[in-house]
């Protein structure tokens, strides 16, 4: 059985009064039934101490949005994995649709992104995601399955099992448009078939996420797709209630 994971990433958004202001309404409004879930946040990584130090009672978990494919060194305006370990991080979001169209990641540098995430013990979030042009013209399937196989065949095989996916059309993203509950099941599935694919019972392990324009009203029908684990959150993740009804259609 799989636990659900609910990770809310906040993009370029806060500052330091409302990220105070939301981080004490989440801790406030978590409750038991919030233990079945995993829940996170992904913060700007300038506000991770802040997060951290907020945070650190209770039960809601740190990642981060993005992190540099080197470990160290002249890489100038990078994070590197093992400062993000630093500072409380378990999660890290990797090839989001965001990163590969607006700074050009490619599948190699996704790839070399999650072995940097995994040396440094935690846990790569792998978005993946086909355009409209792509889903209009048959071709949805075949690039998500690419975009994961280029990172499963990276990854030494007892990690595997740790990898998270995150299925997120790029036309749904910020857009208020939701893949139905039934396109994103069709996709996870597939999703699935890819895992298996690689290891044996990998597909019965791996949590896969879905996000795009994912809110407190759309959630239950998305969450209870066999093949949907939980949700990665943006918009919604910046309003206390909003996250917070999201978290608990996942419990
Ligand atoms: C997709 C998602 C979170 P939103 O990018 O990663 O954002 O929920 O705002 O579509």
């Amino acid at each position: 059985m799989r636990k659900a994971l609910v990770i809310g990433n906040w993009k370029m958004n806060g500052r330091q009064n409302a990220n105070e202001a939301l981080l004490n309404a989440l801790t406030a409004g978590y409750d038991n039934k919030l233990e079945r879930v995993d829940v996170a946040l992904c913060p700007p990584s300038v506000y991770l101490a802040q997060a951290q130090s907020l945070l650190q009672a209770g039960s809601i978990e740190l990642g981060a949005q993005n992190v540099c494919a080197d470990v160290e060194g002249a890489f100038t305006g990078e994070v590197s994995a093992g400062m993000l370990a630093e500072f409380g991080c378990r999660w890290v979001v990797i090839g989001h649709s965001e990163r590969r169209s607006l700074y050009g990641e490619a599948d190699a540098q996704v790839a070399e992104k999650a072995k940097r995430v995994l040396d440094a013990g935690m846990t790569p979030v792998v978005c993946v995601g086909e355009t409209l042009d792509e889903r209009e013209s048959g071709l949805a399937l075949q690039r998500v399955q690419s975009q994961l196989r280029a990172v499963l065949e990276e990854v030494p095989v007892e990690h595997l099992a740790e990898l998270v996916v995150a299925y997120e059309p790029v036309w749904a993203i910020g857009t208020g448009l939701t893949a139905t509950p039934e396109q994103a099941q069709e996709v996870h599935r597939a999703l699935r078939d890819t895992l298996a694919a690689q290891q044996v019972e990998l597909d019965e392990k791996v949590r896969i996420l879905y996000g795009g324009s994912v809110n407190a009203a759309n959630a239950d029908a998305l969450f209870a797709q066999p093949d949907i684990d939980g949700g990665l959150i943006g918009g919604a993740s910046l309003k206390a209630d909003d996250f917070l009804a999201i978290c608990r259609a996942a419990a």
